[in-house]
């Protein structure tokens, strides 16, 4: 890493490609690097759905971007030139706001990124100023796409995406404590399913993978106890959430679910569920203490 030393997004090159009316930019890269950025952005939802191109032209113009620890990568109120995806190391993002006591001189620390995570979309895809500071806490290697590569490969989706899932989780009694950009990032991550009158959507006894908040729809809920007979319980409806329990608990199903009518629900994966909702965590595990007293066998 080149401490002390203020890093530059490495020179590109622009190669004209046929039947496209605009130039695609490609940093040349070794394998191992290839590598590096394909592990970088595995789970990251941003990039989900590619198809082969998008996917070779976003890996094409990334650039690498070594920083030493303490150095500010992006700074509020600043123009946006690029989007980054942490490979390693970590960072704090701080944001000043009107009427907030600033706790340092870049306001208050709202979060913090490690590898996998990555920031800086916004300036690009509103052309608004930076929206928060982002400072590395240690030294870090990153990837940085060009706002055009961004907004020409990424920014589509994600827009529609975040527009799409806005109106339905403001509405999520769950998540109206959230602040509006930690809704967007869980639109990111939301998977919308359908399902078909008395579709199972959970089985009771089955290992949890997911979590679902129904849009639209009606669901039953039904549990068998220890002697095998069956209860239903209070159905669930738009805006309700299930699922939680055995991704809270590490623990089987308790109950079953299933559509009664045609029943939508948007869904998250676990890994996505506990880095989203731990905001609001305390409440799904105060909401818990309903189940207890409906519940037919022991949770
Ligand atoms: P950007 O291009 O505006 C700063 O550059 C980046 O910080 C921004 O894109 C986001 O990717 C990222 N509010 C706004 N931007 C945030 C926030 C944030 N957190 C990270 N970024 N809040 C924090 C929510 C936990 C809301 C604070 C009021």
């Amino acid at each position: 890493l080149n401490r002390g030393r203020r890093t530059t997004v490495s020179a590109e090159s622009m190669v004209p490609s046929a039947g496209d009316d605009f130039a695609k930019i490609v940093i040349p890269k070794t394998e191992e690097q290839r590598k590096r950025i394909e592990a970088s952005i595995a789970n990251n939802f941003l990039f989900r759905n590619l198809d082969e191109e998008q996917y070779k032209d976003v890996i094409d113009a990334m650039a690498e971007k070594r920083v030493a620890a303490g150095e500010i990568v992006i700074q509020q109120g600043g123009v946006g030139d690029y989007f980054y995806v942490v490979e390693m190391g970590a960072l704090d993002v701080y944001v000043t706001r009107d009427g907030v006591p600033n706790e340092t001189e870049f306001g208050a620390k709202v979060h913090s990124y490690s590898p996998g995570g990555s920031f800086g979309e916004l300036a690009l895809m509103y052309n608004a100023p930076r929206a928060a500071t982002i400072i590395t806490t240690d030294d870090c290697v990153l990837w940085a796409l060009d706002r055009v590569t961004f907004r020409r490969i990424l920014m589509e989706r994600t827009s529609r995406k975040r527009r799409m899932y806005e109106l339905f989780l403001e509405e999520v009694p769950l998540l109206t404590s959230l602040e509006a950009y930690e809704r967007h990032k869980i639109a990111d991550a939301l998977e919308s399913v359908v399902y078909n009158e008395g579709d199972v959507v959970i089985q009771q006894g089955d290992v949890g993978e997911n979590f679902y908040i129904i849009e639209s729809g009606d669901a039953g809920v039904c549990q068998i106890d220890e002697n095998g007979v069956r209860h239903e319980l209070p159905g669930l409806s738009k805006g309700d959430y299930f699922g939680e329990l055995a991704l809270l608990n590490n623990k089987p199903r308790a109950a079953t679910i299933y559509a009664k009518g045609r029943l939508k629900c948007a869904t998250l994966n676990k890994k996505a569920f506990n880095r989203l909702l731990g905001p609001v965590v305390d409440i799904i595990k105060r909401n818990t203490v309903q189940y207890k007293r409906s519940s037919k066998i022991a949770l």
